[in-house]
């Protein structure tokens, strides 16, 4: 016998089953859900979470016509798989695949892409100005999680969402976690409307009406006993003063109640929020052992949730202990993070210095700035941000940190391509970003040793530092017993040669040793350099090199245009010299998700790519051009 979610290949098929069948297909996605993204990988938990809420919105509203936004959208999996994508639902995150967020090429109901936090009221908001423009009737529903409100752009959209428009839906889908627990007061407050007890029989009651009657009558009912109830609570609830009538907290697996709640809200001309409480990992034990792992991950054993044991640490568990280890002898070194303690490894900093860890919810704008301030009372503040996400915060670098010239270290964890997430989340702006920042120096360490000398090289400046380093695990070289400071400005020589000079920044310091390899074998002589500072970039050895070589190569994983080798190309520009410059790095257009290895071959980042660009250039010895020194 088929099972019912084989029937589904449009929202107009989940619209003709009975609640039964609901019922029965809610326990069928959840078990395709760990199934596939057993194989897979992927957002496990949040999807568990939410697929009641979505068997309820897609029965209620109809998509494409009305408008559902996921904010992040790491939850849509469920929205995916009623949305014609249930039978390729097995390539999600794969090459050529289903990408692991809302995209609005991929499907004409997923009214707008994300994959960063904190957009959805925004977007949504702007959609229903427009309907109410054009004089449409569609609705707008945005769907966010909890931690969506530690973002100041949720507010700044509650800000504007009563004045602008007459009907928009929100749902708080609150399940108290961010990737960690959520934090802060917004997460205190939810905290405390869901667990106080004589608000809940009240509401209880108020739900149960619904429930046994269904339809507007009994909801308006419930809702005098909703306000009653609130009334003697909390006279003014914080959605209720941004001019958002709220509803709710209602139970988020409950789908007859959250399918009647929204048929009750659709009928509503006013903006409404709606509070719903789900779970993370609903009906999958080991989701709900471990909220962190299973929020985002990659294969696992569907029996038992166990995940591969890495081998090497990460990047970031490297970049965590040294912090912890540099923090044990300097007390002025305190660290943030903005909702990633366990993605950039500060949950280990947080076990040895709890008390000079922050974690300041998903609010990087906020933790650039909150940074500068405890740099200008003397303490050396080290933001630990995905390169991805620091993009949010590029005034505060320039404006509250740089322009004050404060000494804010920014450790950019995942720079460079993350792969399987795809285009929001490489990090492959930040050195075009960073670069053009007067004061800042930039570096990127070619291994794990390398990262922990220019953590204490930039806790020693009296200036703003960043520095990038790649997701995944390290090199596995031998390691220092302490971090020692290296030369500002300095790049290190790896292999002196005469022919070509090629400079690999960062982890790509690989590829430049593979393609000086490939070079010898062709008789040329070939000099590798690991620049480690983007900024300022050594010029010196720049000129040296000019005056010998043919061409230079440089190798980065970010977008050549802004990037490195556009800033090898500037300064050897500056010193007159007009030797080529063969850059390898990301050309100047959105790179899609997929196996970082395929995208660097399919868009020219390889040994090869650089060998037959730069094999020309080295047939006949050219003198380079000096017209000034
Ligand atoms: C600007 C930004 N910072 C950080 C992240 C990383 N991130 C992805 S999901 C998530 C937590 C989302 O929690 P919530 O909105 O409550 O949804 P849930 O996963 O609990 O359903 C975070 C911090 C992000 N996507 N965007």
């Amino acid at each position: 016998m088929g099972t019912l979610l084989e029937t589904i290949d449009s929202p107009a098929d989940l619209k003709r089953m009975n609640l039964a069948q609901m019922a029965q297909l809610a326990e069928e996605i959840r078990e395709f859900l760990i199934q596939t993204l057993a194989k897979t990988g992927g957002h496990l938990g949040p999807n568990l979470g939410v697929v009641e809420l979505t068997l309820a919105l897609h029965t209620v509203f109809d998509t494409p016509a009305d408008k559902l936004v996921f904010d992040v959208s790491h939850q849509s999996y469920i929205h995916k798989i009623l949305t014609g994508r249930r039978q390729r639902f097995d390539t999600i995150r794969q090459p050529e695949g289903l990408n692991g967020f809302m995209l609005r090429t991929e499907s004409e109901h997923d009214a707008f892409g994300a994959g960063h936090a904190g957009t959805a009221l925004s977007a949504a908001l702007g959609m229903a100005v427009a309907r109410d423009l054009a004089g449409g009737k569609e609705h707008v529903i945005a769907v966010a999680g909890d931690a969506a409100f530690t973002n100041g752009i949720s507010f700044e959209a509650m800000n504007n969402i009563a004045e602008q428009t007459k009907r928009m839906i929100v749902v708080l889908n609150d399940n108290e976690w961010s990737i960690d627990r959520n934090v802060g007061a917004i997460a205190r407050y939810f905290h405390r409307i869901v667990t106080n007890e004589r608000y809940r029989t009240l509401h209880d009651s108020a739900a149960k009406l619904i429930e046994r009657f269904g339809g507007k009558t009994a909801a308006v009912m419930a809702r005098k006993a909703e306000e009653a109830a609130k009334g003697m609570l909390w006279p003014s609830l914080l959605f209720e003063e941004f001019g958002l009538q709220y509803f709710g907290p209602i139970d988020g697996h409950n789908l007859p109640l959250l399918i009647e709640t929204f048929k009750f809200l659709k009928t509503l001309d006013r903006p409404v929020l709606l509070h719903v409480l789900t779970q993370k990992g609903r009906g999958y034990q080991p989701a709900l052992d471990k909220q962190k792992k299973f929020h985002g991950l990659g294969p696992y054993d569907a029996e038992t949730g166990m995940t591969e044991p890495a081998g090497l640490p990460t990047y970031s568990e490297v970049f965590a202990t040294t912090l912890a280890q540099l923090a044990n002898s300097n007390e002025k070194i305190v660290a943030i993070t903005a909702a990633m303690p366990s993605g950039t490894g500060l949950d280990l900093f947080r076990a040895q210095h709890p008390k000079r860890y922050y974690d300041v919810g998903i609010a990087e704008e906020h933790a650039v700035i909150f940074a500068a301030g405890m740099a200008t009372r003397g303490l050396r503040p080290v933001c630990a941000i995905y390169s991805t996400f620091l993009q949010r915060a590029f005034d505060p670098i320039v404006h509250d940190v740089a322009l004050q010239k404060l000494p804010v270290l920014f450790c950019m964890d995942r720079a460079g391509l993350s792969g399987d997430d795809g285009p929001t989340h490489h990090g492959l702006f930040d050195i075009a970003y960073l670069r053009s920042v007067p004061d800042l120096v930039l570096m990127a360490p070619k291994d794990e040793d390398e990262l922990a000398d220019m953590m204490k090289t930039a806790l020693e400046l009296p200036l703003p530092s960043a520095i990038r380093y790649p997701r995944g695990t390290v090199t596995g070289i031998q390691r220092k017993a302490e971090p020692a400071a290296i030369p500002v400005g300095k790049a290190e020589v790896l292999e002196d040669g005469a022919d070509v000079a090629i400079l690999g920044l960062g982890a790509m310091v690989k590829m430049a040793r593979e393609l000086a390899q490939r070079l010898r074998l062709e008789g040329f002589s070939a000099a590798v350099i690991n620049p480690r500072f983007v900024k300022p970039l050594d010029k010196e050895m720049l000129a040296e090199y000019a005056g010998r070589v043919s061409a230079f190569v440089t190798f980065e994983d970010h977008v050549k245009m802004g990037g490195f080798g556009s800033a090898v190309i500037e300064a050897l520009e500056e010193m007159g010299c007009t030797l080529p410059v063969v850059r390898i790095g990301w050309p100047d257009r959105f790179i899609e998700h997929g196996k970082v290895d395929e995208l660097r071959a399919r868009h020219g980042l390889t040994v090869e790519a650089a060998l037959e660009q730069v094999r020309p250039l080295l047939a006949h010895h050219r003198q380079p051009v000096l017209v000034a020194d």
